[in-house]
């Protein structure tokens, strides 16, 4: 079920995006930008958009921008993450990485230039949202993918390698790192869906919960995981001396950690009744997925 649901929006959001590029203007770095983007990866970050979305009742047509500027906001940090300078990871959703396959200006490039076509895909004047909303939803994915969001969590990750940290610095990094991409998910809807400054906050938290989950089985995939089923080597963690909270406090407390952080995040879908049973079996997904 959950899969035929990923396939079914990720086969949308690909749609878009390669629409929306064919009415561009032509130029090198298309072939690379696709190659990132593209027929690859969940995109789950689209289906927690959809499945927010359906909370609120809301048409996807209102939402397709986002998914596919969320998408390419993450292509981008993946296609950055891998290069040697980085993480310097030489594969990538079962394929060679960005850079491998087009080399590292290229890469940087393509990736540098995702990160911008996100902008225009939110203010694309065929996008039927009211300025001041675009506004709000500009502001945000710009302060979550920047300094105080996953680049700064990503500067955060590198800094912690072969060190010790505490419990809430590792939180904290990994929640800025790939929980503000989340955040950003529900927030947007909330805005789409003229919700209360209060219950944005409530969707931006519940949105870094939902995403520090995520990371955290990303670092059991990492420890325990298949490279065939999850497109990338593994053990690399430990290889790299990383900061993550399945090192620090070992995996039986991991384990605890994630189950009792995905009833926190179910016990606050409850008010949200039936209209969340989407939402409900991603988050299930994301705590046991093996890919
Ligand atoms: C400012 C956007 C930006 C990037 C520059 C390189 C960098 C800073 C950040 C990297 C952040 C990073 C790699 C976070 C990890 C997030 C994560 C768990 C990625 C895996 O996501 P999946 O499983 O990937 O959704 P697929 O392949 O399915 O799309």
């Amino acid at each position: 079920m959950i899969k035929k649901k990923l396939i079914n929006n990720a086969l949308k959001v690909d749609k878009f995006l390669i629409s929306f590029l064919r009415n561009q203007n032509r130029s090198l770095l298309v072939k690379p930008m696709k190659y990132g983007i593209i027929s690859g990866g969940k995109k789950i970050r689209s289906t927690i958009i959809f499945d927010t979305g359906k909370i609120f009742n809301l048409a996807e047509k209102k939402l397709i921008n986002i998914c596919a500027a969320v998408e390419c906001i993450h292509s981008y940090s993946l296609i950055h993450d891998d290069l040697p300078c980085m993480d310097n990871d030489s594969m990538r959703r079962g394929k060679p990485s960005t850079h491998i396959k087009f080399g590292e200006a290229s890469a940087v490039l393509a990736g540098s230039s995702l990160l911008t076509l996100a902008f225009e895909i939110i203010t694309n004047n065929k996008y039927l949202v009211n300025a001041k909303k675009k506004n709000e939803i500009i502001n945000s994915l710009a302060s979550c993918s920047g300094h105080t969001g996953i680049a700064g969590g990503q500067e955060l990750d590198l800094q912690f390698e072969n060190k010790k940290k505490k419990i809430n610095q590792i939180i904290d990094m990994q929640k800025k790192k790939t929980g503000k991409l989340f955040n950003f998910c529900l927030y947007s809807v909330g805005v789409i869906a003229n919700k209360t400054y209060k219950e944005k906050k409530f969707l931006s938290n519940l949105g870094e919960d939902i995403g520090l989950l995520f990371q955290l089985t990303d670092d059991f995939l990492d420890k325990t995981g298949s490279k065939k089923l999850i497109g990338k080597p593994v053990k690399k963690d430990n290889k790299k001396g990383k900061s993550t909270l399945l090192k620090l406090i070992g995996e039986e407390k991991a384990k605890k950690y994630g189950n009792n952080l995905k009833k926190k995040i179910l016990r606050k879908l409850e008010k949200h009744g039936k209209k969340a049973n989407g939402l409900r079996n991603t988050i299930e997904f994301i705590l046991e997925r093996k890919f």
